[in-house]
């Protein structure tokens, strides 16, 4: 862990560090992982077993057996898997995010402003984008809600959580040795230029076993990691689009924050000697009940007159998907009691 301040909000006094518009904050201790791996505060990160999960390809994944996953010196259970998603996986997923996950019944905080039932259609309903409504949307929760007062996940507000990203959460979860992993709940975060998340721990989940995901996409952000308290002095570390942040064991209730978005320096959505690379259908692939329908929507976003106003809204936004898992192991709601993780 790091090192205790003796200013006991160290986080905070980082935080606002970052935050500052004027002066600008200097990156020169951001940590920036490389793609060598070459950094004196991390580990290059090997699984027990590292097997081919055939689902990948078409969750928009490079094969398992490429992965680059880092641990953090600093930071026990804090583990990066740079960017493994293929440039039309990252299309996927950031189109999710805006034209799917922000639909009905799942909850957005634009809820209590305006009644709308798909909210990227109707920021499309005239000719031109309405930008007012677009950047109202900061956050859509899925499965279990997040209940933003008490923090208390109820059976009673829940909705179905989405296949594929269950499917992708499970993916990487068991790459990294959480087998079985199940994603029951998640919030995804629209940040625009301007936009930060305050410090936090995630500690609602029943299930603290299991890891917390967080996939980014769009533009880059500095990601504050600390201790358990605000006295600990955070590490920042540079978030790029694709890349994965898992927060397990000891790093698992950890305060952490975004206190700014840094322009993308490097675009892998639009890496377009790649982009031509059609997913395609495999039989082998017939383990995810919706392949059809995923492999079709990957494909989609070749066409560069569909992805025009998805590669707007990442072209000025960071996209964040920070999955969990609520319930133990045996667990199928709240309410069943069993004893185990
Ligand atoms: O945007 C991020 O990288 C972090 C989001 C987060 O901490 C959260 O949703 O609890």
């Amino acid at each position: 862990m790091p090192l205790e301040n003796h200013n006991n909000d160290a986080f905070r006094r980082k935080f606002k560090y970052y935050k500052s518009k004027k002066p600008k904050p200097s990156l020169s201790e951001v940590l920036i992982l490389n793609d060598d791996g070459n950094n004196v505060d991390t580990v290059s990160f090997i699984p027990k077993e590292v097997a081919e999960d055939k689902r990948a390809a078409v969750l928009g994944l490079s094969s398992t057996l490429t992965w680059k996953v880092y641990s953090f010196k600093q930071h026990p259970g804090l583990l990066m898997i740079r960017n493994p998603f293929t440039p039309l996986g990252q299309r996927y997923w950031s189109r999710r995010c805006l034209e799917e996950y922000p639909k009905k019944p799942n909850k957005r905080n634009i809820d209590i402003e305006v009644d709308v039932q798909d909210w990227w259609s109707e920021c499309f309903k005239l000719q031109e984008c309405d930008k007012i409504l677009q950047k109202k949307l900061r956050w859509t929760t899925l499965g279990y809600h997040h209940n933003w007062d008490t923090k208390v996940y109820t059976d009673e507000n829940r909705s179905p959580f989405p296949e594929d990203l269950s499917e992708l959460s499970n993916v990487v979860a068991g790459y990294l040795g959480f087998s079985g992993y199940r994603a029951q709940a998640a919030i995804v975060n629209y940040y625009h230029m301007d936009s930060t998340l305050s410090p936090h721990t995630d500690h609602s989940e029943v299930n603290l076993q299991a890891p917390l995901l967080s996939f980014s996409f769009g533009q880059s952000a500095i990601f504050l990691i600390g201790g358990t308290d605000k006295s600990i002095d955070p590490t920042a570390i540079l978030l790029n689009s694709g890349d994965i942040l898992v927060m397990s064991e000891q790093a698992r209730l950890c305060y952490h924050a975004v206190p700014k978005i840094l322009p993308a320096s490097n675009i892998p959505w639009n890496h377009t000697e790649e982009v031509n690379l059609k997913h395609s259908l495999d039989a082998k692939f017939k383990c995810i009940t919706n392949v059809n329908q995923i492999v079709t929507e990957m494909n989609r976003n070749l066409d560069s007159t569909q992805w025009n106003r998805f590669n707007n809204y990442i072209s000025e936004s960071r996209i964040n998907m920070n999955v969990r898992q609520v319930l133990k192991g045996r667990q199928n709601t709240l309410k069943d009691l069993v004893d185990d993780t």
